[in-house]
Parts: C-alpha cells; structure tokens; sequence
C-alpha cells in the first residue's frame, strides 16, 4: 500500500489591512483571496498562517467582514485553518480578532503552553489526524526570541510542524537583529516560519525550515524587491517532504531609480524620464538617489509628477526620497522615509538607553506601541480605556499588583 501523502498551504505575513494606499490595500487582500482560491482547487488537506494574518491586533471592520467571508470559504470547502498570533496581531492583553475566528469554528490557534517550575515552556500539540502541530506566537520587538530558547515540545510524533512567528539566524546574515539558531529549537520535521518578509527554504537532515514570504508585499522596498506575494504549498508521505513555492503575480511592478543633484530642476528630470517609459496599469516605484549641491527636497514638485504619472495610466505610485542626502556648506543629513518610523523610533530608543541605562528601558518599544492604539470607531470610552490598561499591566507585568 502507498503510504498516505498530505498536502498542506503555508502563508505568513498577510498583514491584512495593511497600506495607506486604498488600491494597494485591495491589491494586498486580493492576493490573499487567491492563496485561499488556489487553496481550495487544490483541495488541500489543512493550511497553517504563521502569524501577522491582519496588520493590527484590531483590524478595521470592513477588512474583518471580507476576512471572514474568505475564512467560511475554507470552513465550507472543509479545509481546517491553523495559525498562531503574529508581531503585528499579537497583544499583551492576549485579546485578539484571531480569538474571534476561533471562536466562530473558522481556525485553531495552536499556541498552547505552560510555563514550568524551572522556566521552561511545555509546548503542547494540535493533532491533526497523525500530525502534531505546534505554535509559539511572536511578540513586539521581538520579545519571543528569549522564550524560544525556552520552549520543547510536550511529545514525539510521527511528523511535526513547529509554527514560529521569529527570525531565524540564517535569515539575517551579518544584520544585528534578535534572532534564534534553527539547531536551538526543538526538533520537527517542518518549521513553518513567519515574520521575515522575504522567500527563505533551507534543510538540516530531514527538517524544513522555510519562510513564505508574504501573500503581499508590505512596503515600497518589500514591492520592489519581491514584485508580488507567495505562499507555500507542502506535500509529504510522513518521511520525504515536497516545497514549491507559489507566487501570486496581479500587477506589474516597475522600480524607476533617478539621480538628481538639483532640487530645482529636478521635477523636469524626473517627468522626462517618466515621458519614455511605459507604466499603463503599473504600480510604479520611484526611489530618488543623489546628493543636492542646490535646492532641497521640499522643492521637487511631487504632486506635477504625481498628475504626470496618472496621465500615463498607472496603476498607483509610490515615491521614496530616503536616499537623497543634502549638501551645505558645513553640514550634510541624510532625508528619511515615512516608512522608516520604526528603525528610527529603535535607533532613538537605542541611544538613550545607552545613556540612561535602567531595567526599565525594555519596556519601552512596547509601551509605545501600545500607548499609540487608537481608540475604535464607535467603541466605547471604558471599553477603551479597559483595553488600554489591561495591555499595559501585562507588559509592566503588574497583573498580580493592580
Ligand atoms: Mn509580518
């Protein structure tokens, strides 16, 4: 008798309600609508979503009323969902929409742990049918690469997934970020990663361990650099195991890099430039480069260029100007991104805890972030506040104390 093979979708990262842009917010959905659509044609046996499924722990409604939608697509069609919180839809509270999915029968969160005496974390399995599933969720600031050095798993199983929402050392190179050595973790033949916005796959002996990609692209460098989103589809007979990564192409993506010295003149350059290419239905990226000897960026007139490109029928476009240095006489500074507010935020955090150095600075990337969460249209004030205070007890770990 041929042993019986699974076939299994891996996504990550589909930070769903994502983008400021409203047609790359829709672009960002209708890609994950794909994954689901090739999902259920292929008939897959289950899929695993390793975190950051919505881009915040509280996704606005319309985005959950269309998540939903695709989720009963997938309940319908019998294919059982397994996920584990994300960076992004992770929250201190440990209230999440993901609890409400979970509770309308759509998924499973497979993150179940118990702290023992000594401090290590018990794993414990999800089961689906001889498979064991397991999940550890990612935190803020990457705050679950200690608890990983921490975990194992509650038992042995003929084929097992570990789920992690983390960077992996492999992944990140010579970058000093915090990340895990893959040979640290608990054995298992299938590490379904998330986190790393880019396609990762290597094996040590009979293990996998791979990072999807995102179903979209989540910023200008990640449009440039992967053009569209990806998943991963997983076919194995319990001893050999089959990855084949599957891109979701929907829009053409075009990187335009320009040089300019002079911020006057340089509106003109640009829309000449612009004059020779093609961009009809593009999503067009321009990355300004260069050092100014006259003018300032202020002075490049994005709404002319902007005007120019629609002319030229694109399908949306996107500037970046982190690149230009200015010129002057006795001091020279590096423009920054709007989309850089993160590394800049841990690069300010990073200096003044070097100067200031208390126990207390750990708390602070998590007490930003989660001082910034908006309060809800139409939620109420104390439901609000509650939120508020029950998120920042858990990461000032005053739960007992208040
Ligand atoms: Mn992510």
């Amino acid at each position: 008798m041929q042993p019986k093979t699974t076939k299994f979708a891996h996504l990550a990262d589909c930070h769903l309600g994502g983008w400021r842009q409203e047609e790359l917010q829709k672009l960002n959905f209708q890609s994950f609508q794909k994954a689901i659509q090739i999902i259920i044609d292929q008939n897959l046996n289950f899929v695993l979503i390793s975190g950051d499924l919505f881009d915040s722990a509280y996704p606005p409604i319309e985005i959950l009323k269309e998540s939903f939608a695709e989720f009963k697509k997938l309940h319908d069609a019998k294919i059982p969902v397994y996920l584990i919180a994300g960076s992004h839809d992770f929250s201190a509270s440990g209230k999440t929409f993901l609890d409400v999915l979970e509770k309308a029968g759509f998924c499973k969160n497979v993150e179940n742990s118990e702290i023992q005496e000594d401090g290590k974390i018990k794993l414990k399995p999800t089961l689906h049918e001889s498979i064991a599933i397991y999940g550890y969720p990612g935190k803020k600031s990457s705050m679950e690469v200690e608890d990983l050095n921490k975990i194992y798993l509650e038992s042995m199983h003929p084929f097992t997934i570990l789920m992690l929402h983390t960077t992996i050392k492999d992944v990140v190179g010579t970058i000093p970020i915090e990340s895990v050595e893959k040979q640290s973790l608990p054995l298992a033949n299938y590490y379904a990663m998330g986190h790393i916005h880019k396609r990762f796959e290597t094996q040590v002996a009979n293990s996998k361990y791979v990072y999807p990609g995102p179903t979209y692209p989540n910023n200008f460098q990640e449009l440039s650099d992967l053009q569209h989103g990806s998943f991963q589809i997983i076919e194995t007979d319990g001893a050999n195991i089959q990855t084949q990564n599957v891109q979701i192409p929907l829009k053409e993506v075009t990187t335009i890099t320009i040089e300019i010295t002079d911020g006057l003149t340089a509106t003109q350059q640009i829309i000449s430039h612009l004059d020779k290419l093609n961009l009809r239905d593009k999503i067009v990226l321009l990355k300004l480069k260069g050092t100014l000897t006259q003018g300032k960026t202020g002075d490049i007139r994005f709404s002319e260029i902007e005007e120019f490109i629609k002319k030229k029928e694109a399908f949306t476009f996107l500037r970046n100007i982190s690149s230009i240095k200015i010129q002057t006489t006795d001091f020279q500074i590096e423009s920054t991104s709007e989309d850089n507010i993160e590394k800049i935020e841990s690069q300010i955090l990073g200096e003044y805890s070097k100067q200031n150095p208390t126990d207390f600075n750990k708390y602070l990337p998590q007490l930003m972030s989660t001082l910034s969460i908006e309060k809800n249209e139409d939620e109420k004030s104390a439901v609000y506040e509650e939120r508020l205070l029950t998120e920042l007890k858990n990461i000032l770990e005053l739960n007992e104390v208040i």
